[in-house]
């Protein structure tokens, strides 16, 4: 399916004439995540299902709400629940929620994401700011017909987790005691999480970590001219970094044990961003 610039408009349009208002920052939480919404004071929560040309949400754990309010006093947009490949999306579709980001006036991002940890040095618990990403997985979700009022054909993206607000959530995380970490994170398409020679050959080519989301959402605000912040929660380590299984219960019981540390830490970002 091809999307023209209407197509994310009329979502939008939905969107603002229920909301009333711009919005200036985009959130979209990770699996496990979800209770890190609980720092928004809320004015309007809308079902995804109801918006025209939006996504509907089929993984678990992730609740299919768009929430619209405040955190120390600037607007935010906030989804509850993300869109992956692995759901059966196109890399093309995954485009959309940031593209009505933008239209509802959103000029940064916090994307969070679990993550499984290939840098030995990381250990479940951590966050970790990404710097930069590895795609290798299938097509940019920017590929067809360019849509010049979101962005240009070709684009820079050297910077796209900025420095700037990289710097930004470290001087935070300081300030606040929050270890935070650097690292790469390599784009994995899932659903099953990767092989023990997977994972080695992701070390070799210079991944600290590895997930099935973000990545998509960062090149569409790339590409758009949205500031991106992105972190990952490690929630274990990856396939053969140690001798264990990987289990979606551990997964979210260190999402569950992190909660209150990320939600001072998101706050304390959007109130200096
Ligand atoms: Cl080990 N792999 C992937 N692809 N996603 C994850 C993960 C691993 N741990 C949490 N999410």
């Amino acid at each position: 399916m091809e999307f023209d610039f209407n197509y994310y408009k009329k979502a939008a349009d939905y969107i603002l004439n229920i909301v009333g208002h711009e919005v200036e920052i985009g959130l979209i939480l990770g699996s496990s995540m979800g209770s890190v919404k609980e720092i928004i004071n809320v004015e309007t929560i809308i079902d995804y299902k109801d918006i025209p040309n939006f996504l509907i949400s089929t993984a678990e754990g992730h609740e299919g709400k768009l929430i619209i309010g405040e955190v120390e006093g600037k607007k935010v947009v906030l989804m509850s629940g993300r869109f992956h490949y692995y759901e059966g999306y196109d890399f093309e579709e995954l485009s959309i929620p940031i593209r009505v980001f933008k239209l509802l006036g959103v000029n940064k991002v916090i994307l969070t994401n679990a993550a499984g940890a290939i840098n030995k040095s990381f250990k479940p618990g951590d966050i970790v700011l990404i710097k930069d990403h590895i795609k290798l997985n299938g097509p940019s979700p920017l590929r067809g017909k360019n849509i010049e009022e979101f962005g240009p054909r070709f684009f820079d993206v050297t910077d796209m987790y900025t420095e700037r607000l990289r710097e930004l959530a470290k001087t935070i995380a300081k300030k606040e005691s929050i270890d935070v970490k650097e690292g790469v994170y390599f784009f994995a398409t899932g659903p099953q999480f990767e092989t023990k020679a997977e994972i080695k050959a992701m070390g070799i080519l210079g991944a600290d970590l590895v997930g099935m989301s973000t990545v998509t959402e960062a090149l569409t605000a790339a590409h758009t001219n949205i500031e991106v912040l992105a972190m990952s929660l490690v929630t274990n380590m990856a396939a053969g970094i140690v001798d264990k299984k990987i289990t979606t219960e551990e997964v979210e019981e260190i999402g569950k044990l992190s909660r209150d540390k990320l939600k001072k830490f998101i706050s304390s970002i959007i109130e200096a961003m």
